[in-house]
């Protein structure tokens, strides 16, 4: 089988480990956000087993989303099973939303929305100011483009050219209480964001191809990147993908179970369409 086959089979099957373990976790606590973990799955399954190198940062700026940041780590070996089983629990460091400094490779605590950009900006002048390669990938959602402070570290890392910052936005199109367009429409957001004299992209943020180019590109640029994610809220949750209510609810029933089947059988089909 060719390398890439290989590398993305592999890829496929670390994202469904990751979402099997976050889906528990939810299960376990009875807690919501799972659709809001489900669009950002394969984004940071990209970004921890193939385009980060070991020095460089990470930010979910999009905090709530916590449990699809947690289980990453713990594929990456960097939380135990044992932390993991602590979620939502009295005196976990796993909270609702990801604590400062208590996670290994992750420097700040986010969740109030529109800051994680501000954050990667401070960190991507300080580098540069140290001479330094090493980058800061920066996950923010789409609804959270509608606090004005998004738009002011975006001024900043493209009045100061700071390469090093990968702005990532997870474009699911869902926010807390309406779609984006209704409640605050981002569109043309690539304009808006060449305007802003980032480089963009455009891709399908679930798809390991697409964020392979990305990554590919990203060394060519000679401005700052943003790559919007093209994803879907709660995808694969057999009731609620692409739904509003998969951002609160937590499962009812036998939606755990029925996820996890349509996960297992989605993972089989990427797994042979490799081998062929
Ligand atoms: C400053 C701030 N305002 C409100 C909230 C409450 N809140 C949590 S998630 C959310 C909206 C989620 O939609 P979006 O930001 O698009 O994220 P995603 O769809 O990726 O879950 C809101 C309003 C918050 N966390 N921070």
């Amino acid at each position: 089988m060719a390398d890439d086959n290989i590398r993305y089979i592999n890829l496929c099957t670390r994202a469904l480990s990751i979402k099997k373990r976050f889906l528990l976790m939810y299960s376990r606590a009875n807690a919501g956000h799972i659709g809001s973990s489900l669009s950002a799955a394969e984004i940071l399954t990209f970004l921890f087993f193939e385009w980060m190198q070991d020095k460089d940062e990470f930010i979910l700026s999009k905090g709530h989303a916590a449990a699809v940041l947690y289980s990453t780590l713990a594929e990456k070996e960097w939380l135990s099973e044992e932390d993991i089983d602590s979620f939502y629990q009295n005196d976990t460091f796993l909270a609702a939303h990801p604590p400062a400094n208590k996670l290994p490779h992750i420097p700040f605590a986010t969740g109030s929305l529109g800051h994680g950009l501000s954050l990667a900006a401070g960190i991507g002048m300080a580098r540069r100011l140290k001479q330094s390669e090493d980058r800061v990938f920066c996950v923010t959602s789409d609804g959270e483009l509608n606090e004005g402070s998004i738009w002011e570290a975006a001024m900043f890392i493209a009045h100061h050219q700071l390469r090093r910052v990968v702005w990532i936005i997870d474009k699911n199109n869902l926010q807390g209480f309406g779609s984006t367009q209704e409640v605050m429409n981002l569109d043309p957001l690539a304009d808006k964001l060449r305007a802003f004299q980032f480089d963009c992209l455009e891709i399908d943020g679930h798809n390991f191809e697409a964020w392979r180019e990305a990554m590919d590109y990203a060394s060519t640029c000679t401005k700052p990147l943003a790559v919007i994610a093209n994803t879907i809220k709660g995808r694969d949750w057999a009731t609620y993908e692409n739904k509003l209510d998969s951002h609160y609810l937590p499962f009812k029933e036998l939606q755990y179970e029925e996820t996890l089947q349509r996960l297992e059988h989605q993972h089989r089909e990427q797994v042979a369409k490799y081998h062929n």
